[in-house]
Parts: C-alpha cells; sequence; structure tokens
C-alpha cells in the first residue's frame, strides 16, 4: 500500500497576474498641449483654479484642489503602448491596454445628497472597469467640497463612507479594497470629483502594521468604515507601491492634535511602515523614486511643511504641495504618492 501523500497543488498563474510595465508618475511643468501631444500620455491632472479648464481631452482633469504657494506642476501618467482615449455617459476614460485611467464627476444637487451622489458614482466606476479588459481596480482619489460640515455622523466625509460602502457592496468588493484617498476641497462647487487607476492585472493590497485596517474602523468614525486599503502592490516586475492617503493615525486614533511637527513624523513613519510591509529595502524608501502629494488644512501650515520634509526627507524626493481639508477634523495633513524601485 502506498503510503497517502498530501498533494500540493502549484499555484497557477491566472490570465489577470501577469506582470506590466510600470505607469510612469511625473511632476511636469510644459505646456499642457504639449504633454497631451505624446501617444503614450494615460493621464494629467491640473490643480486650482490657475490650471486649464479645458475637457477637449479625456485624459486631462482638473482636481480643485489648490496649490500651496501659488502654482503647481502638472501630474502626468505615462503608460507604455499608445493610449486610446473617450468620453462616455459622463465617464472619462484613457487606456492602452494594460492600464486605464477613469474620471466621473457627479453633482450632489441631481442625487439629493452627498451619500446618495457618491452611491451613484461609485456603481458607475465599478461597473465600468468589470466591464473592461482592465478590471483590477488600483487606487481611488476622491474629492468632495466641506468634507468636515455636519456633526457626528451627518459629517459629509460620513455620508461619502455610507455612499461609497454602498456602491462597492453592490458588487462584491468586501475586504479587498483599492488604495484610495479622500480629501476635501473649498470650491462651493458640491459637485463628487473621483478619478481612479485600473490594471489588466490585479494589484496586491497592503495594510499597515502600525494602524488598523481603515475598514474596521470601529463606530465612533461613522456607520460605514472607509472601504480604502493602505496601498497596492502594482503588478509589476520591479516593485511600485501606490501609497493611499496617510495621516497621523496609529492604532485608530488620531494623534498630535494642534502640533504639525509630531502629525508629519507620525505621517511619515506610516508611509515607512507601510512601504515596509511591501517589502521596500529601508535605503529605497522614498527619495528619487518617490513622488509625494502633500495636502495641508492650513495655509500657514504650508511653509513649516515645506521646512518639515527638507529636513525629513532626502532631497530627491519629489512633492507637490496642495491645501485641502483632511478627512478628521483634527489633521492638520495627508500625504499620497506612489513609490518606485
Ligand atoms: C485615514 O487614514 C485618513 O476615505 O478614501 C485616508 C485615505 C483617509 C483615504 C478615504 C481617508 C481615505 O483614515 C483618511
Amino acid at each position: 500500500m502506498s503510503s497517502a501523500k498530501p498533494e500540493f497543488t502549484e499555484p497557477t498563474l491566472s490570465a489577470g497576474t501577469a506582470a506590466l510595465p510600470p505607469l510612469r508618475v511625473a511632476y511636469e511643468d510644459a505646456a499642457l498641449d504639449a504633454i497631451l501631444g505624446s501617444g503614450d500620455v494615460l493621464a494629467v491632472f491640473g490643480f486650482g483654479t490657475q490650471a486649464p479648464a479645458t475637457n477637449a481631452d479625456p485624459r486631462y482633469l482638473r482636481v480643485n484642489l489648490e496649490p500651496a504657494g501659488g502654482t503647481a506642476p502638472f501630474e502626468v501618467w505615462r503608460a507604455r503602448a499608445r493610449v486610446h482615449a473617450r468620453r462616455e455617459s459622463g465617464i472619462a476614460w484613457a487606456s492602452d491596454g494594460d492600464y486605464a485611467f477613469g474620471a466621473i464627476e457627479v453633482a450632489e444637487s441631481v442625487h439629493g445628497s452627498v451619500e446618495r451622489a457618491t452611491e451613484f458614482a461609485y456603481r458607475r466606476l465599478v461597473e465600468t472597469i468589470a466591464a473592461s479588459d482592465t478590471p483590477h481596480t488600483l487606487r481611488i482619489w476622491n474629492y468632495l467640497d466641506a468634507i468636515n460640515l455636519g456633526e457626528g455622523d451627518d459629517e459629509r466625509y460620513r455620508r461619502f463612507c455610507l455612499g461609497r460602502a454602498a456602491g462597492l457592496e453592490a458588487h462584491g468588493f468586501a475586504d479587498a479594497y483599492p488604495a484610495a484617498t479622500g480629501i476635501g476641497v473649498r470650491d462651493g462647487r458640491r459637485v463628487l470629483q473621483i478619478y481612479w487607476l485600473a490594471a489588466r492585472s490585479a494589484g496586491t493590497a497592503l495594510e499597515n502594521p502600525r494602524q488598523v485596517s481603515a475598514w474596521r474602523y470601529p463606530r465612533q468614525y461613522g456607520i460605514k468604515a472607509p472601504t480604502f486599503a493602505r496601498a497596492m502592490r502594482a503588478p509589476t516586475q520591479n516593485p511600485q507601491v501606490y501609497v493611499s492617503g496617510t495621516a497621523a493615525i496609529v492604532g485608530h486614533a488620531s494623534h498630535h492634535r494642534d502640533d504639525l511637527r509630531a502629525q508629519v513624523a507620525e505621517t511619515l513613519a506610516n508611509i515607512d511602515s507601510v512601504l515596509a510591509a511591501a517589502r521596500i529595502a529601508p535605503a529605497a524608501r522614498f527619495g528619487a523614486g518617490a513622488a509625494l502629494k502633500v495636502y495641508v488644512r492650513r495655509a500657514g501650515d504650508v511653509e513649516p511643511m515645506r521646512a518639515l520634509l527638507r529636513e525629513k526627507l532626502p532631497m530627491r524626493t519629489r512633492t507637490l504641495f496642495l491645501q485641502g481639508d483632511i478627512c478628521r477634523s483634527e489633521l492638520l495633513v495627508e500625504i499620497d504618492g506612489v513609490q518606485d524601485v
């Protein structure tokens, strides 16, 4: 009688797991037309009222966050193959076959509340991504007006979280969320602006050992917890990590109220920790491989913030400063970005 051996199944590579060339993210000062003239440009973001307002090209999106201290460069995403773009049923879409950029803007007044507008936007987003050749969502950015307005469970950010969870649940997202940013604009327009990056292959969602997973935040932060992962390891050969909006939260609690210096240190410790979870070697964290966006709540904190980051980050780390509100009113700063190795 042959001894019974346990059977091992070789992990098989599904069609969705082929390694992709990395998306290249840069902050560029060239003219918009010159940037959009390149066939490999997947998306371009302009920031604030000084940025071009055109929507002639679906790859261009103006985000209504004011650059801290006047002007900001464009943020440019470059893919590898030729990009095709279109605008259809209210969604801007561009793809090179490996990656897709998409954006949707939804007026809250049309849906009656920020919660319902968000649910609508998320249903559309998930449907559109699921029906595409790039069905894996890596990263989502969410910008809404007056994010901290309203008390307790009525705070607009918390209503946004309810709508987002409903829109995602409708399509079976559960405990496998993309990386995200959620920031408040101050344009008074009450138009929800959401844009995303999706890919032909799935990334790997990462959590931060220093922080409770956002989707497990306790009830005190709202009826529905925020549904995002702390970071997403892109499906690339060389590590590329999309870091979610990160702030001075340890466990689930905000730390260092009214202390900018300590909030910055805690935020950087959190980013360092999630990069460690992604197995990025210490020497490769931040530096020339990182492009960070720094969201600062109070105008008066912009210059101190710049000084703090000059002190704490390697000189070659690229940073783009924006004025924006963070989803908990006691938080003064949030940082997101991408880390290449
Ligand atoms: C936090 O860690 C800070 O709701 O999409 C960061 C990143 C934050 C994304 C979101 C919120 C979001 O909870 C806030």
